[in-house]
């Protein structure tokens, strides 16, 4: 096999690399091996590798084969990072021990009111699931005493959710719209 075939190679085998570790343990394995020859060659043979051009081309062979080697490891080495990308895009696991859904919904008449006047959950990352069939904005806002933690978005005819991590207290979730508080679109939130 000549260094051009081992270029050619190089494409072929990084594209399998993609794939699997595979090709990097291939071109590792390749690159062991050919070390092992030189060296049971060099040893058994007190002139090798003969002449300028054989010591070119066992440098060159040697040296395509390093570099064949480390691209398997750059190829192979990119994959675990696109996993923990993927993964960091997927939708948050439910939180471990603590935690819990919260759902509150509008009142599908497109009155001004929630389906309930008290919520609770468990402290730690509490997720509230939001439902609005009706076509009048709302949303769920969390407030303790005047501070406001956090927010659904503001939907119609439609489900939406937020997670937020609440301590043990008494909260108020409520619609932010217009005057729809006023109305009566406000609960209390035990947390505890
Ligand atoms: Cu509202």
């Amino acid at each position: 096999m000549g260094l051009a075939d081992l270029h050619a190679l190089v494409p072929v085998v990084a594209a399998a690399g993609e794939k699997s570790k595979t090709a990097f343990y291939i071109a590792g394995g390749v690159l062991a091996a050919w070390a092992v020859l030189v060296s049971v060659v060099g040893v058994t043979r007190p002139g090798f590798p003969g002449g300028l051009t054989g010591q070119r081309a066992v440098i060159g062979i040697s040296a395509s084969l390093v570099v064949l080697t480390v691209a398997m490891a750059v190829v192979t080495a990119s994959k675990p990072p696109k996993e923990s990308e993927a993964k960091a895009q997927a939708p948050a696991p439910p939180p471990p021990g603590g935690g819990a859904a919260v759902a509150i919904a509008a009142d599908p008449s497109g009155q001004l009111k929630f389906n309930t006047k008290s919520a609770s959950a468990k402290p730690g990352r509490v997720v509230i699931d939001f439902n609005n069939s009706s076509p009048v904005p709302h949303n769920v806002t969390i407030q303790q005493g005047s501070k406001t933690l956090t927010a659904t978005s503001t939907i119609t005819q439609s489900k939406t959710s937020v997670t937020t991590a609440l301590k043990p207290g008494t909260y108020t979730f409520f619609c932010s719209v217009d005057a729809h508080r006023q109305a009566g679109m406000v609960g209390t939130l035990k947390v505890g």
